[in-house]
């Protein structure tokens, strides 16, 4: 039976079974309202977070200590870039205009991931955003590899290809730093210290206090809960941390044999939810430069469309 004779409900009903057999869900599919919705907050969102991450690091490219260093720092921060342009194209497919997210982004209605709102101070916080920053985004993204909307899932496939290379240099910073001078294995100490429990809030509120969690385990674009995913990235980097002899900043860490994972201590969600709503330590100055970077950028944007038309009226003209 052709779906155009379908009711709304047989509708739902056929969206649902079909995520229920693990069935990829593309653009030109049938799909309930809430689920375009929620896909297009959390993708934009993410793809904000993308742009916004290259501010930290794009801070430290002149200062980077050696050539090698800064031609690395340099691709790094380039691919961030890069990240964002996919999932924004991927979030268009869902019927959403770039200038329509860019508007969400830029008058602060839409969010961006909370850890690119606290300063990076030294050159070791290049390593300590490359091991813990990409490393949680990794342990999340490799599962949105995985999930229902195909534009989403494919675009999450390239960029933990390249966030694992990020994750191997920022590692190799801090490791590097530890096998260092006092003053270097103190800086890199102290970026840790600094980096470790916002790289936990990374993951998002705990279960209990995810309103959107529910929507989006049901529809499988996660695949795992928020507090799931933060055990898994806690599992995966405390032995990383006892590999180089760096210090993570919990007392109440410890391996729980019952369990089978590290326990750790409570995550202060008070300062999460300030940095979320607008005031972390670099909220201002991060939407400042995105705001001057957009408004700096038109000329750019102008160019770009009167050159398509040009190369549009020719076509005609030929
Ligand atoms: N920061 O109901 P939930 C990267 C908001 S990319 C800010 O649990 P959800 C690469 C949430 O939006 C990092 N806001 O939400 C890189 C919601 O608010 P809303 C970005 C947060 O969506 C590396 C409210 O709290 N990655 O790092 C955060 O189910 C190095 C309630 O929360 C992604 O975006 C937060 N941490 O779960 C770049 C991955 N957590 O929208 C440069 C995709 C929560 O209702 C350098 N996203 N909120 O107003 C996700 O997996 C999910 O969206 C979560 C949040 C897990 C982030």
């Amino acid at each position: 039976m052709s779906i155009k004779n379908l009711t709304e409900e047989e509708l739902e009903k056929r969206f649902h079974d079909r995520i229920e057999k693990g069935e990829i869900i593309e653009p030109k599919d049938w799909m309930p309202e809430r689920y375009r919705k929620q896909l297009i907050r959390m993708m934009s969102q993410h793809a904000h977070s993308e742009v916004v991450g290259m501010l930290p690091e794009g801070n430290w490219i002149t200062r980077a200590p050696s050539l090698r260093r800064k031609a690395v720092l340099l691709a790094k921060v380039q691919d961030e870039g890069g990240h964002g342009l996919y999932i924004y194209c991927g979030t268009e497919t869902l019927g959403i205009s770039r200038e329509e997210m860019l508007d969400g982004f830029l008058t602060g209605k839409a969010k961006y991931s909370s850890i690119f709102n606290y300063p990076t101070l030294n050159w070791a916080d290049m390593g300590a955003i490359g091991w813990l920053v990409d490393g949680a985004a990794i342990v999340n993204q490799t599962v949105l590899a995985k999930c229902s909307y195909g534009p989403y899932s494919r675009a999450m496939v390239r960029i933990c290809k390249e966030e694992n290379f990020h994750h191997k240099q920022g590692y190799e910073i801090l490791a590097t730093m530890m096998k260092g001078t006092d003053a270097q294995k103190q800086m890199a100490q102290d970026a840790i210290n600094r980096f470790w429990w916002p790289s936990l809030m990374m993951f998002g509120p705990s279960d209990k206090d995810s309103p959107n969690s529910g929507d989006l385990l049901k529809w499988k674009v996660k695949l795992f809960s928020n507090d799931e995913l933060r055990q898994r990235f806690i599992d995966r980097t405390v032995p990383q941390a006892e590999n180089i002899g760096i210090k993570l900043p919990d007392p109440l860490l410890k391996w729980n044999e019952a369990k089978g994972h590290y326990d750790h201590g409570d995550i202060n969600w008070e300062e999460f939810y300030n940095v979320i709503n607008g005031r972390g330590p670099c909220n201002k100055q991060r939407m400042k430069q995105r705001r001057d970077a957009h408004i700096n950028g038109e000329w750019v944007r102008d160019a770009v469309v009167a050159h398509e038309e040009k190369k549009k009226s020719e076509k005609v003209a030929a």
